[in-house]
């Protein structure tokens, strides 16, 4: 486009065209007057980082009514459409150039196509409203790990839950060299009824590896429009891959050891599987909860929240199981309620240990007990994908380094899905290739009531990352081997599982055991403690878990229990190795050898060890 110039000119008031001129770089002056050109807003506003154009967002989302104020000072809540109350994976799509093959598991459309489809439901999307310019940093300031990105939308609630969950960036693109990579996000909520995206059905959200730029489209469901979230993951894989570091939907935080020590962890877990309860932990100190950028730097793994604040889900939140996070709802603050139940201007969610109204307002309008929806489908008072947005700082255990721009030491690394009868609560890989391969590539988490179809189906969960690996799979998973070859000392890999059943469908284990896991592996990272070699890793012994249960949680820890928790299951580990051997073989063509052959030697020592006991 020639005259960009001219359009921004003519389509934005003096302040706002001085504010985005101060941006010298040509390329975000043409993508931000294309997009004018094509959504047609009435008008356009750039956010800056001062306090004033934050506050702008704040009021503006109030004003056009995608959030109400809540009793609470700070706190409003925000509806999603009915239909929109999740990640949209069937329609999240990479465009791919003809010819460009991402393997099997991957879902893409043809470049052309793609684009014209979006762009056609893009057109005019953005007549009556405003559009926000907005700039921020994934990573923290002015280190090694930022990456600038800047997102479009006519969604205040959008440009307001994203002004929360990452840091300013605007001054950061001021001085950004005109060579350097940044990430483009165009948004617009589409059509509005009642303040939601009224074409759910034309919801799309497309991603362009090559260009850094993603779509989305009739859609207000943050997973889908918070274009910082795991639509940029996506492009951040693809960076990681070009310059040899990793991006991961991993939580980071800071476990106590003996004295003052304080050693850091990353952890991958599927949703809802404990990934944001584990990084909250009372005592613990919490970086991050959902996406983690891990860059070898001076011969170690350190490690950098990519966000600033965290959208969590809402449901069985209540003052036993999650005391941290409950605090931070109860008080002042600034929080964004999402898909939650309203009454008397206060929320309500499942599982908040408190009575829930019979009655009030929620993600289908006026609710009441018993409420079917069109399909006959009972309606519950909050969606169990319902969520709450808030900064880490509102946290009392916020860690100190949040924002430190060489990142925090990376001592351990955690896998954890929710397996009913397979694995044991916690157990350490023999070594990182180990780990990577029989914990991390091996991932499996069953389905649970909130995901749609069967209950307890196991589903294939490589890494946690599997919905945003936009590589071919072999190929991350070689990146993530290869990664140690640049450290001096290899962090310990773990594997955990929090949902280990008995024969009865019982659960095994307390909410709260979690923490003395957590504990031991922070010993395990020191050498504090011993360990038990079994053929799948190295599990803790019966004395130091008694120990740690009592002086954790002020529990006895029978040797029972521990027999029962930690025996080895040879069959179901045999079986899971020739599932996991399977899809591999099956669908993923690109599956390094290593992995084959780490399998096949755990496959032995199981054996062995059968015939042994
Ligand atoms: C997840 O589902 O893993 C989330 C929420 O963290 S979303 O933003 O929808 O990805
Ligand atoms: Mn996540």
């Amino acid at each position: 486009m020639q005259n960009y110039q001219n359009v921004l000119k003519s389509r934005l008031d003096d302040v706002n065209y001085r504010k985005l001129a101060e941006i010298k770089n040509p390329q975000i002056h043409s993508f931000v007057a294309e997009y004018i050109e094509l959504c047609n807003p009435e008008s356009v506003f750039v956010i800056t980082d001062s306090e004033e154009d934050r506050n702008y967002i704040r009021e503006l989302s109030i004003r056009n009514g995608e959030e109400k104020e809540l009793a609470m000072e700070g706190h409003t809540v925000h509806f999603d459409g009915y239909n929109d109350q999740a990640r949209d994976k069937d329609k999240t799509k990479y465009l791919l150039e003809k010819g460009v093959d991402l393997g099997e598991r991957l879902n893409s459309i043809d470049k052309t196509e793609g684009v014209g489809e979006v762009r056609s439901f893009l057109e005019d999307s953005m007549q009556g409203k405003q559009m926000l310019v907005c700039f921020f940093c994934l990573g923290p300031q002015d280190s090694a790990f930022s990456i600038p990105a800047m997102q479009l939308t006519d969604s205040a609630y959008v440009g307001h839950s994203e002004d929360i969950l990452y840091r300013q960036g605007y001054e950061q693109f001021k001085t950004m060299e005109e060579s350097e990579e940044f990430f483009r996000v165009i948004h617009s909520a589409g059509e509005l009824e009642g303040n939601v995206s009224k074409n759910v059905d034309k919801r799309r959200v497309y991603i362009d590896l090559d260009d850094n730029i993603v779509y989305s489209v009739n859609t207000q469901y943050a997973g889908n429009t918070v274009g910082l979230k795991k639509i940029s993951l996506r492009l951040a894989i693809r960076k990681a891959d070009r310059e040899g570091w990793l991006a991961e939907h991993m939580l980071l935080m800071g476990i106590r050891g003996p004295g003052d020590r304080i050693s850091y962890f990353c952890g991958a877990f599927p949703s809802a599987c404990g990934k944001t309860s584990t990084a909250m932990m009372p005592g613990e100190s919490i970086v991050g909860d959902d996406i983690a950028y891990l860059r070898p730097l001076g011969g170690q793994l350190r490690a950098a929240n990519v966000e600033s604040g965290i959208f969590g889900i809402i449901r069985d939140v209540n003052s036993e199981d999650d005391p941290i996070i409950w605090k931070t709802l109860n008080k002042p603050g600034e929080v964004i309620f999402s898909n939650v139940l309203v009454k008397d201007n206060k929320p309500y969610w499942l599982g908040m240990g408190q009575d829930i109204p019979e009655s009030g307002y929620n993600h289908s309008g006026e609710w009441y007990k018993g409420k079917k929806d069109e399909n006959g489908k009972e309606i519950t008072p909050s969606h169990k994908n319902a969520r709450y947005t808030v900064a880490l700082e509102e946290l009392e255990n916020c860690d100190e380094h949040l924002n430190d721009p060489e990142g925090l030491p990376v001592s351990g690394v955690i896998y954890g899905g929710r397996d009913s009868d397979t694995s044991v609560p916690v157990e350490q890989a023999f070594d990182w290739t180990h780990g990577i391969i029989t914990k991390g590539a091996s991932l499996e988490s069953e389905t649970t009531a909130a995901t749609l179809g069967q209950e307890g189906v196991r589903m294939f969960q490589p890494m946690s990352n599997i919905d945003f690996v936009s590589l071919p799979l072999g190929k991350y998973i070689q990146n993530n081997l290869d990664i140690s070859r640049k450290l001096d000392k290899e962090p310990l890999v773990f594997g955990t599982n929090y949902f280990l059943k008995d024969q009865h469908g019982d659960y095994l284990n307390g909410m709260q055991d979690k923490h003395v896991w957590l504990k031991w592996m922070e010993l395990r990272v020191h050498g504090n403690v011993n360990a038990i070699e079994r053929p799948t890793g190295l599990i803790p012994e019966y004395e130091d878990l008694k120990a740690l249960f009592k002086e954790v949680l002020g529990k006895e820890y029978s040797r029972q229990d521990y027999e029962q928790q930690f025996a080895m299951r040879i069959e179901k580990n045999l079986e899971k190795i020739d599932r996991i051997e399977k899809i591999y073989r099956e669908s993923v063509s690109d599956t390094p050898q290593i992995l084959f052959d780490v399998l096949d030697q755990q496959r032995k020592r199981i054996v062995l060890f059968q015939e042994k006991t």
